[in-house]
Parts: C-alpha cells; structure tokens; sequence
C-alpha cells in the first residue's frame, strides 16, 4: 500500500474512508470479544452465528445438498406445495420480514403467492442480502426490496417506507433451532414487537425423529459439515490473527435425546495451547470446543414454547415422513 505523506492526504479521501474502517472495526472487536468469551468459558464454546463467513457460506449451501442433510430439502417440499396456502395468512400488500435469509429459494414461493409488496431479508451477512435482492429486484419487478445488515438476535430498525405496512414473518431453514428455548421464547416475543398485532409468523422448525437420521445429517460422508465446523477455526486465524492449527481438531456432531437437541463441537485431538487476541488458550486433549445447537422439537412442544411467547399456533403443515414442520403462528 502507498502512504501519501503525513498531512498531505486529502481530506475527503480519509473522510470517505472513515466509516468503512470504523465500521469493520466495531464488527471485529465484537467478534473478538465473543471469541475470547466463548474459548475462555468452561466448557468452551463459540457462537453459531460466527460460521457464516463467506467461505461458511458457500460450505452451509453444499451441506443442503448431501443426501444426508434433509432439512432444506423437505422444507422446500412442503412450501412448494403449501405457498399459496400459507401466503392468503399474510394481509395484501404486506411486508414480509425474513429473519436470517441466505439464499431467497424458499421464500421466492412465498413470494410468487403475490401477497406481498415488500421484502425486507434481514441478515448478519452483508455480501449475500445485498446481491440476492439485486436478482430478486430483477424478477420482481413490483417488489420492494429493503435488505438489512443486522444481527436478528438483538433488536434492529426496520427501513422508514415499513412504518405504514402491514408485516408479516418468516423465519425459515429451522434457524430458530440454533437459540436455547428460553432464547428462543426471547426472540419471538422481540419478532412479535417488530411485526406488530395480530400479525402471521410462519416458523420453519426441524422434528424430533429417529437419532440415526439426526447424526446422519450433521455427519455427512463427503465431510462437509466438518469443513463447515472446522471452517470457524480457519475465521479466527484470518480475521483475528489467531494460530489455531484445524488440523488437529476434529468434527463431532450428535443427538442428545434428553436435551432434544444436535450437538456440533469441535475436539482438540491432542494437549495444546492457541494463541487468539494475545491471550494463550489452552486445551487438554479431547476437550471441545461446543459449537452450535441445533434443537429439534415437536409439533406440541414448538406449539408450546410459541404460545410461551405470546403467539397463538394457527395451523401447522409437515412432510409425510413427519421430518419438519412450517408453523403459521399468530401475535397476541
Ligand atoms: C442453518 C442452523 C438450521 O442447525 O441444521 C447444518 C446449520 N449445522 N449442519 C442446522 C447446520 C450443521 C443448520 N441451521
């Protein structure tokens, strides 16, 4: 990089410049904190929303496509043949408000219903909103299109043009499996603000189902969902300058039946120390570091812990095996 000399930078350049760098730097320093949290915490752990980088990304799409991993596949299953069904809950002319979106596959369905007259993808990554709603722009063409960088798990702003809309939610992909049930109660009461009154919430949740199927998914043959896993450490070492060696981490991924929940770690297969943030972490050997949970439950307990929230179930639709539902909820 070329350095003009000191003070003789024009002004405009550095200002222009300013909120760029600060902006990324805030994102990091939280990154860092919660990195330094999460590994200096007993049992280790490290949160799930830090896997969807760009390379993380690209890895979670592959797993959609192992033959083991069938979540997105029979979601998608069932909101082809439930779309328009679950789109005459939203009001005409509403906004509709994913939380969490990636790729816009499953709700382009909802969105061919026609209900709807704005979409607001709101999503911690900014690369993939930004350039999903550039295509969507395009075959859409009466659509409004409002994507949001934010952290859904906190409150965020919705774009000024919302206020007067109608809203209605979507929150697909069993996303709302990664939250503890009492964070997840949490986050629907923080959706049920967001949307207002009597507005419909549809919620993609993963079935409790026999373990092998459970394993299978989060163990795939070709290895992805280890790479996904593994894919963290490699984060860490790029954007917070840490010395993690993943190779000598392993994947693990298992159904707890007692805690309703698929555990993903990753375990250090030998006694060693990693330097991240100028502090030295050490492991014992087959220590984990627990990485994400991912809660299945059933139609009656996801019923439940809606109701926990404040929303009333109004109608739920499954695949024939029973793998997943889609719940329409609506707001007290
Ligand atoms: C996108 C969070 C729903 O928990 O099944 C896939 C992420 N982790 N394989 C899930 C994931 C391992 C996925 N969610």
């Amino acid at each position: 990089m070329s350095r003009s000399p000191a003070g003789r930078q024009p002004a405009d350049f550095a200002m222009a410049l300013q909120p760029a760098v600060a902006r990324d730097q805030i994102v990091d320093e939280v990154f860092a904190r919660d990195v330094i949290a999460g590994l200096t915490a007993r049992p280790k752990r490290l949160p799930p929303k830090y896997f969807y980088d760009e390379t993380g990304s690209r890895l979670f799409e592959e797993i959609t496509r192992t033959p083991e991993y069938y979540p997105t596949r029979t979601e998608l299953g069932i909101l082809q043949t439930r779309a328009s069904e679950i789109a005459r809950l939203f009001p005409p002319g509403a906004a509709l408000i994913e939380f969490g979106s990636g790729s816009s596959r499953k709700v382009r369905l909802l969105l061919d219903a026609g209900r709807v007259c704005a979409y607001v993808p709101v999503d911690i990554s900014a690369q993939g909103p930004k350039q999903e709603a550039a295509r969507l722009k395009r075959d859409y063409p009466r659509l409004a299109v409002f994507p949001v960088v934010a952290d859904f798990t906190h409150s965020f702003r919705l774009p000024r043009p919302l206020a007067r809309l109608p809203r209605a939610g979507v929150i697909p992909g069993t996303t709302i499996g990664n939250f503890e049930p009492a964070q997840a109660i949490a986050f629907l009461r923080h959706a049920a603000r967001m949307l207002g009154s009597a507005s419909v919430f549809v919620v993609g949740v993963d079935l409790v189902k026999d373990a092998a199927v459970l394993n299978a998914a989060y163990n795939d043959a070709a290895g992805i969902t280890a790479k996904f896993n593994l894919n963290l450490l490699y984060r860490i070492n790029r954007e917070l300058g840490a010395d993690f060696d993943p190779a000598s981490f392993s994947h693990q991924a298992f159904f707890d039946p007692e805690r309703s929940r698929v555990e993903m770690h990753l375990v250090s297969r030998v006694r060693q120390r990693v330097n991240v943030c100028g502090r030295v972490i050490e492991f014992r050997a087959a220590e984990t570091i627990h990485t994400e949970n991912s809660y299945k439950y059933t139609v009656e307990s996801f019923a439940a812990l809606a109701r926990n929230a404040g929303f009333e179930p109004i109608e739920t639709w499954t695949d024939p095996a029973g793998y997943f539902a889609v719940q329409a909820l609506r707001s007290g």
